[in-house]
């Protein structure tokens, strides 16, 4: 019919030049981009229907098989709102029309006790592997607008999302925050930055970290936390001077770690102050303080917020914790009473234990109060029932948590590294090793001098842990035996100097014996880069791949192994994106048919008619899907 269609087109009969053939006839190649489109979808859904999915971390299929229900949003007056279009008043107004610095302004002269929402970002990376997808974002986005409308921000896109995004859900991130974006006009978008290693986990040479923020900050972020996983404040400027230049409200972040509450551990307020005076000379525009694993205790929350308040009454401050040890929401009332402007909550169902505290419980205890976040409690549980099918729908991605875990004030896991340590855990079967993992932590962290540990520095602890652990060790048998075990290779890169420098130096003769003549960094390690030359990724991105944004330069310098298996996959499987989840994870049942709208106003309805037989011959299988009433047939190798 192309062809056809080609051929009888006027401007192809009176002889039009052809080179402008294509911009003028868009139409004609949509058609043909479309039916590509769906035969490529085709090739993805037929290879679940005979192998099943190959979602890396999928145990299972969803839970939740249904329609999802939507939620309908009432106003106080309970006349459902519309919904048909996003709110579009909120703090990005202010920050759009006045610029960072009198945002924070505003923020700090707020009343209350603002909220970012982690759903979208940190409440999925710690819950469920990070695989919740931009369709499932998108499809509650315009309700989120406006049940969240006075939120602080939403946090949703950096830390691991960016990798996760391209690694194992297919998904370009930078498309999932323009189309967030378009959606969510009101609220300012928060993403999290690994300082000088951007949304990797090494250090990159700056003008790839000033290329990304710059991009980040066009295609929507609008606050960067940017922390260093070993508060060197060397490290963390680098992410500083970059948000600074791409414009964004810098959000410069310490890390808590230990008990300052305990005068024998080795972070203490005198210690967190000293940052925090450092951090302010770097100009940002708001503090954060991240506690990663869930251990700012809520009388040491009260202190550290306290202190920090009073030496700088104008700097607004904003606290970011995991419920761990059960106590999220009593640690962030009491940073609330104690002058912070804002804290970090997730919906109730997506919440709790490795997660962020529960919003709605820290709306019910907060509202009425004078640290009341101003978010209508009804609108915000509205939200929740979407997300409380999600998370059935995420089911296959669930980690196994039962409860909280306040050893945490001992062995210091990062919630998120928690959840993958249980889960890995729990697939071996190995409870009693569960148990050593998290002791053998405590001595792998100790072992290494008591380091701040948050991606990439968790990684460490976490890899040196097993280890020990693997190898039967104790903490006296790696201090005595050092020059002659085979250490894990991301100790030794730590014991270089490759993640910064730590507090208080690296443990010796440890790393001396450890590092047996290898290089010892003492400065930065993106001062021994070479600048990475952005034009020659380009045109190596288009030489390969056909074409290539800046965005994509962008990916490429941070993950170029993952950036290039992910075009490989697109080209061969389209844009799964648009695909809904359940059938994106397990294949439908045969006859169930469903939609997938591959642009705004181009729909397929699919139903999956049948899978052929194995044949001996090719080792394939035929599977027939029935598309927009038309029968399809596509040839599967059987790889089971
Ligand atoms: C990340 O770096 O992804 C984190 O969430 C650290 O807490
Ligand atoms: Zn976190």
């Amino acid at each position: 019919p192309f062809l056809a269609s080609l051929l009888s087109h006027p401007t192809f009969i009176d002889g039009t030049c052809w080179t402008t053939f294509i911009d003028d006839t868009p139409e004609l190649f949509a058609l043909v981009g479309s039916q590509n489109r769906a035969q490529k979808l085709l090739a993805y859904l037929g290879d679940v229907a005979v192998n099943g999915s190959s979602i890396k971390g999928q145990i299972g299929e969803p839970k939740f098989k249904g329609e999802i229900i939507k939620p309908i949003l009432k106003d106080a007056a309970g006349t459902p709102i519309d919904v048909s279009a996003p709110c579009t008043t909120g703090w990005k107004q202010i920050l759009d029309s006045q610029g960072p610095e009198a945002f924070a302004r505003a923020v700090r002269a707020n009343k209350g006790c603002l909220i970012m929402d982690t759903t979208w970002r940190d409440a999925h990376q710690s819950l469920l592997a990070t695989r919740v997808r931009t369709i499932d974002m998108l499809n509650i986005a315009t309700e989120t607008s406006h049940a969240l409308s006075n939120a602080y921000s939403l946090e949703c896109w950096g830390g691991a999302t960016f990798d996760v995004a391209m690694r194992f859900l297919y998904e370009d991130p930078w498309d999932r925050l323009r189309k967030m974006r378009k959606a969510v006009p009101n609220i300012p978008f928060q993403m999290l930055l690994r300082g000088a290693n951007g949304v990797a986990y090494s250090s990159l040479p700056d003008n790839a970290i000033y290329h990304f923020c710059k991009q980040a900050k066009k295609y929507g972020v609008d606050i960067f936390r940017v922390f260093d996983a070993l508060n060197d404040l060397d490290q963390l400027e680098v992410g500083i001077k970059a948000v600074h230049e791409a414009g964004g409200v810098v959000e410069a972040t310490m890390c808590y770690s230990g008990d300052m509450l305990n005068p024998k551990k080795k972070y203490s307020l005198e210690y967190y102050l000293g940052l925090v005076d450092k951090i302010v000379q770097m100009g940002p525009h708001v503090l954060g303080i991240k506690d990663m694993a869930g251990v700012l205790k809520p009388q040491a929350a009260r202190m550290l917020v306290g202190a920090i308040r009073e030496r700088y009454p104008d700097l607004p401050i904003h606290v970011h914790t995991h419920d761990s040890a059960g106590t999220g929401v009593a640690s962030m009332i009491a940073c609330a009473e104690a002058g912070a402007d804002a804290v970090d909550a997730a919906t109730d169902s997506l919440s709790g234990m490795t997660s962020q505290p529960s919003i709605g419980a820290l709306l019910s205890s907060l509202q009425g109060t004078e640290h009341d976040p101003k978010l209508d409690l009804s609108q915000v549980r509205a939200l929740d029932s979407y997300w409380a099918q999600l998370r059935l729908l995420y089911s296959p991605f669930e980690a196994g948590l039962t409860g909280p875990d306040p050893e945490v004030y001992e062995h210091e896991i990062p919630g998120g590294q928690l959840t993958n340590l249980i889960f890995q855990a729990s697939q071996l079967g190995l409870g009693q090793q569960w148990a050593e993992t998290k002791k053998a932590y405590e001595v792998a962290n100790e072992l290494l001098g008591d380091i701040v540990k948050v991606t990439p520095s968790s990684k460490v602890c976490g890899d040196f842990a097993s280890w020990i652990v693997s190898n039967k060790l104790s903490a006296q048998d790696v201090l005595d035996r050092a020059d002659q075990l085979d250490f894990p290779g991301s100790v030794l890169e730590f014991f270089e100097g490759l993640m910064g420098q730590p507090y208080g130096g690296f443990p010796e003769p440890l790393r001396t014996k450890a590092l047996r003549g290898r290089r010892k960094l003492d400065k930065r390690p993106g001062l021994y880069l070479e600048p990475m030359d952005l034009v020659k990724v380009k045109n190596d991105i288009r030489e390969k791949f056909g074409a290539a944004t800046e965005c994509d330069v962008a990916s490429y310098a941070m993950y170029p192994k993952v950036f290039e298996d992910y075009r490989k996959f697109v080209a061969k499987f389209g844009d799964l994106s648009v695909l809904p989840t359940r059938y994106f994870l397990a294949r439908p049942e045969i006859g169930e048919e469903f939609h997938v709208e591959l642009e705004k106003g181009k729909v397929l309805i699919l139903k999956l008619l049948a899978i052929g037989p194995l044949s001996e011959q090719t080792g394939q299988r035929e599977v027939f899907y029935e598309v927009n009433g038309e029968v399809r047939q596509v040839s599967v190798d059987d790889n089971k």
